[in-house]
């Protein structure tokens, strides 16, 4: 039997209006979701407490940022970035300055494939009154190694094109992506410096940290902060996994006893990117922003699992990013509890953000996860790092 138009209208109408409604309450929350045993009270994203433990040892006036020779940590503030990019770098140095840096004036290391210009030198180190120092990389740290095939690289980055893998076809992102993961740390002008920051150009910090970041990494043992995780494109690593494997069996004894393996191979939240990655969650810190102790990088166990993935070729066949092979390697050799997620650091990267619920910050909203479409919600897997590992 046909309904009369007009109620058939109604209907049409009414379940538009209830799925308008459930997208508004669940489609377009911009809060970062949290596994159930989370409650609203202890989403650690919304929790104002704020700063870690052990930062109130280091009240601000205890430092003084004018006087040579204070206790300031072997530490740089790093940023690899091109001429071209300058006016993003000079954002991202007026946030981080603005909020942290002036306090403590630790120097500023700028890296680049081709020497700095001077208009890049005069304007960045007029942002600062730190010291500046601008150094090329060397080309044996940037250049395609030569075992890779140039024939087979050329091939891969079709299929991988196809998998609509971004920046696949750019040899320079490659370069910078194997860089990060395993070159930076061996510049000579970094031999003598133990801690760094990792800034990117166009990045916005929101919120005053009044403490030394670096001397909390040091006096707390912490290796490795981050704050934001993220999960990858599963076709940019498909053999990541499985080399780690192969990596791992060769060397059990380099698996730490207090790893966060399962955090890696979580296959729950979202098991088709476990598959798709064989066996790799592809939850990884986002490493655009890192605050890390280059002892590990430079330790027996990652400079043998840099020179193992290197080999087995991924940095160009594949699209490995540093972030991945970073993550693993601290999930594998690091003590978990020595990874520490700075949530006193109201930080964006387009388009995620880490935005904590903090009278210091301005500029961001509290909890708010992305500011982009709806579905790079689930991009997020914090949720993960809280469940498997815990907030500290
Ligand atoms: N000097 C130099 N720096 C580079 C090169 N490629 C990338 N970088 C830097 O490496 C970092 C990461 O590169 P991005 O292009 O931002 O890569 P991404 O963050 O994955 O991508 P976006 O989402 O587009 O920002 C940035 O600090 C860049 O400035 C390069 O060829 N030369
Ligand atoms: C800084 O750290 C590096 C790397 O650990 C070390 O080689 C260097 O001696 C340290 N310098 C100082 C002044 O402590
Ligand atoms: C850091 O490590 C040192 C040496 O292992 C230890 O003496 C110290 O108690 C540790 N500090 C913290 C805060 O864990
Ligand atoms: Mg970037």
């Amino acid at each position: 039997m046909a309904l009369a138009r007009p109620i058939r209208a109604l209907i049409v109408v009414s379940i538009f209006l209830w799925c308008f409604f459930l997208y508004q309450i669940f489609g377009s929350s911009s809060q970062i979701r949290l596994p159930e045993r989370f409650g609203h009270e202890t989403d650690p994203i919304l929790d104002p407490t704020g700063e870690p433990e052990g930062t109130l040892m280091y009240p601000s006036d205890e430092y003084k940022p004018g006087i040579p020779n204070s206790a300031r940590i072997n530490a740089t503030i790093l940023a690899l970035v091109r001429n071209e990019e300058l006016h993003g770098m000079l954002q991202s140095m007026r946030d981080l300055e603005r909020t942290w840096n002036h306090k403590f004036n630790y120097p500023w290391t700028f890296f680049n494939d081709v020497p700095f210009t001077e208009e890049f030198k005069e304007k960045t180190s007029a942002l600062t009154n730190a010291e500046t120092r601008y150094e090329l990389i060397p080309k044996e740290h940037w250049d395609m190694p030569s075992w890779i095939n140039n024939d087979l690289y050329e091939e891969s980055v079709k299929t991988l094109k196809k998998n609509k893998i971004q920046y696949a076809d750019k040899l320079s992102y490659h370069s910078m992506c194997r860089w990060n993961s395993g070159m930076f740390y061996k510049h000579p002008a970094l031999e003598n410096v133990r801690y760094y920051w990792r800034v990117e150009p166009d990045v916005h910090f929101f919120c005053d940290i009044d403490y030394d970041i670096f001397r909390y990494m040091q006096d707390n043992n912490k290796t490795y902060g981050f704050t934001i995780t993220l999960y990858d494109a599963p076709k940019s690593i498909p053999t990541l996994w499985p080399e780690t494997i192969k990596f791992l069996a060769q060397h059990p004894e380099y698996l730490h006893k207090n790893n966060a393996l399962d955090w890696l191979s979580d296959s729950l939240r979202r098991p088709e990117h476990n598959k798709q990655a064989n066996g790799y969650s592809t939850c990884h810190f986002w490493s655009n922003f890192e605050i890390a102790d280059m002892n590990f990088w430079r330790s027996k166990p990652y400079e043998d699992y840099f020179n193992h993935l290197d080999r087995a070729g991924g940095f160009f066949y594949e699209r490995w990013g540093d972030a991945p092979v970073h993550s693993i390697a601290l999930g594998l050799f690091e003590d978990k509890s020595k990874i520490h997620w700075f949530r006193d650091i109201g930080y964006q990267h387009i388009p995620f953000f880490n935005c904590p619920n903090s009278p210091k910050c301005r500029g961001c909203v509290t909890g708010k996860f992305t500011d982009g479409e709806s579905w790079l919600h689930r991009e997020d897997c914090r949720p993960n790092w809280f469940k498997y590992v815990g907030m500290d």
